[in-house]
């Protein structure tokens, strides 16, 4: 089994489109083993999104993901990561394939509702960001229930 971080974003809370935006994952069968609220501070998005640093967008980003509340999650199940880098589509809405969160919630690149890791290496670094391990519960399929500690 694969775990991925999410955020929902600060556009997506704010439109008060967070818990579809969960429905629709737990719908394809992950589990969420680990959700806080929080606002991002500069320092934090910055450690998150450090791959753009020096990007054009960087600063409109930083500003943007610390601009209001946004949902964090861990999402179990397998093949999680790409699951839901489908499920999320392209990062442009506009090119986002039909059907896809983006596509269908999404407004522009900015506003594009949601964070999901890209690789299976990077979703632990980034749930390392936001989540203490033992905020981490272990689903355990075998006996279908939750487990505290990971
Ligand atoms: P991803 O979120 O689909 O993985 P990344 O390339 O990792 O896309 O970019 C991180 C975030 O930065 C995107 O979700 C988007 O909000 C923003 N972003 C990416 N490219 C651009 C751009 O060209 N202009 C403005 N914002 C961008
Ligand atoms: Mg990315």
């Amino acid at each position: 089994m694969e775990r991925s971080l999410i955020l929902i974003k600060p556009d997506a809370v704010q439109r008060c489109i967070a818990g579809e935006i969960i429905a629709r994952l737990e719908k394809r069968g992950l589990k969420i083993v680990a959700m806080k609220m929080l606002r991002m501070d500069k320092a934090l998005a910055e450690r998150h999104y450090a791959i753009h640093r020096e990007k054009p967008f960087f600063n409109d980003l930083v500003k943007f993901i610390t601009s209001g509340p946004i949902i964090a999650a861990v999402f179990d199940g397998e093949n999680a990561v790409e699951s839901i880098r489908q499920m999320m589509g392209a990062t442009d809405p506009k090119k986002a394939a039909p059907g896809t969160i983006r596509a269908d919630l999404g407004l522009n690149m900015e506003h594009n509702m949601i964070h999901g890791s890209d690789s299976v290496e990077n979703a632990e670094k980034e749930i390392s960001i936001f989540f203490k391990p033992e905020e981490v519960l272990t689903y355990t399929r075998e006996i279908d229930r939750w487990v505290t500690g990971s």
